[in-house]
């Protein structure tokens, strides 16, 4: 049985984060609609909860009375929970403001490497004190004076770049940020929204702090990193034919779109709105998948939709091969070794590589016991590889969806009805 119909997405994870944050740091009231209240959003709101500020939640519409990048010292540790974003964007926050603060995760938050923000930071002046020899969780930090900063990043990460521009923005002087490979820009296109200055030369960002912000109003589109499972799914479930209504479509987030097109499935865009950076996206089985080679500024395009991309492939003619994707060790889990080891688990034929993956095409996928290692990504991932197997696929760890996706079982219901 096919999936049908339309579907509005959830609302975009990057950006909801990013409202939250500047909204906090804004002067006046800020509003934001469709904003999305998954476990990560809501870990985000609860630390600016605890730094102080007022945020009232009416569904999905949210009132944030602005700081003036003035934050209170929290009572206690501000727990992060799961989300990689939250912990990394704070540090830049909290790094120059005029308190100590400490930082704690779950088991798989606390594994991540968080020297990729200390180090800059400290650059700039910062006091931050980790316990493991990675810089993760805990951390605490002492809120200190910064001095601007030039820094080249050594891997394209939106998060380590956020957090700087967010240290940056409460320093007096210009800080300078070189980006060999874009990584998505939400952070730089908020500030503009919110009345900062921000300017590009080439692959140079430049801010000149100390700035005050004004609070606005704004509405969040489709998150494309959900909707990418239900385009793999429509892709490769014989007579599927859906609509995802109201998807962002920033060009930092759309490579999932170009390798689609690349493989030859059926998908377009409607109602594009160059504006706002929205299409509705139109997706239909397609017998005849080609495979791929996804690799260099591809990469941050698509980084959270390998895992999806990966399945897609198992049902794709011939090799495809995912590379200089390094990055995917390091988020919830290692996103290259537990994604082949459940692809292969599956009845795929996939390897490993030191940077990314090899998956050779056509394989018919059996029901197996996977692993999604705690992983929202995977166990999506796992869900749709559901949709085509032969037999149950059953995995552990299904609540850390809501991480992302909190109403994902509901949707693929009203899809596949
Ligand atoms: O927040 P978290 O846990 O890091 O979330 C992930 C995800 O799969 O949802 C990564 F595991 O997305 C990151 C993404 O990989 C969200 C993000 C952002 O909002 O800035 C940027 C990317 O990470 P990075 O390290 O490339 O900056």
């Amino acid at each position: 049985m096919g999936l049908r119909g339309n579907l509005k997405v959830p609302a975009d994870k990057s950006m909801s984060h990013r409202a939250v944050m500047f909204g906090a740091l804004a002067k006046g009231q800020t509003k934001v609609h469709n904003i999305l209240l998954s476990e990560d959003v809501k870990t985000t709101i609860q630390a600016f909860q605890q730094l102080g500020l007022t945020i009232q939640l009416k569904g999905s519409d949210m009132v944030i009375e602005g700081r003036d990048f003035t934050l209170t010292q929290p009572s206690e540790a501000l727990d992060m929970g799961n989300s990689g974003t939250t912990t990394r964007l704070i540090m830049g926050i909290l790094a120059a403001q005029n308190f100590d603060s400490e930082l704690k995760g779950d088991p798989s938050l606390s594994k991540r490497p968080m020297n990729r923000v200390a180090i800059p930071l400290t650059v700039m002046g910062a006091d931050i004190r980790a316990q493991g020899v990675k810089g993760t969780l805990p951390i605490h930090i002492t809120g200190k004076k910064l001095h601007p900063l030039d820094f080249e990043m050594p891997v394209a990460s939106a998060q380590v770049k956020s957090a700087l521009i967010f240290a940056a923005l409460q320093t007096a002087g210009k800080s300078k940020i070189t980006e060999e490979v874009p990584s998505r820009n939400h952070t730089e296109q908020m500030l503009k929204a919110f009345g900062g200055t921000i300017s590009i030369e080439g692959k140079k960002i430049i801010i000149e702090g100390p700035q005050h912000l004004r609070g606005t109003e704004m509405t969040i589109p489709g998150d494309i990193s959900s909707a990418a499972f239900w385009i793999a799914a429509a892709l490769i479930t014989p007579d599927s034919d859906i609509l995802l209504e109201n998807v962002g479509v920033n060009p930092t987030r759309t490579g999932i779109l170009d390798v689609v097109k690349a493989m030859g499935g059926k998908l377009e865009l409607l109602n594009v709105d160059d504006l706002a950076q929205t299409a509705d996206i139109h997706v239909q089985y397609t017998e005849t998948l080609k495979s791929v080679t996804i690799s260099g500024d591809l990469i941050p395009r698509l980084i959270d939709e390998i895992p999806v991309i990966a399945l897609l492939a198992t049902q794709a003619e011939g090799e495809t091969l995912v590379k200089d994707a390094a990055e995917l060790k390091v988020k919830e889990s290692d996103r290259i070794i537990a994604l082949v080891e459940m692809l292969r688990a599956l009845g795929a034929d996939a390897v490993p590589t030191e940077d990314g993956l090899i998956v050779q095409g056509q394989s018919k996928l059996q029901g197996a016991l996977v692993d999604s290692y705690g992983d929202h990504r995977l166990a999506m991932t796992a869900a749709i590889a559901g949709l085509i197997a032969d037999g149950e696929v059953q995995f552990a760890g299904g609540e850390m969806i809501a991480t992302s996706y909190p109403n994902f079982y509901q949707d693929m219901d009203k899809l596949c009805q």
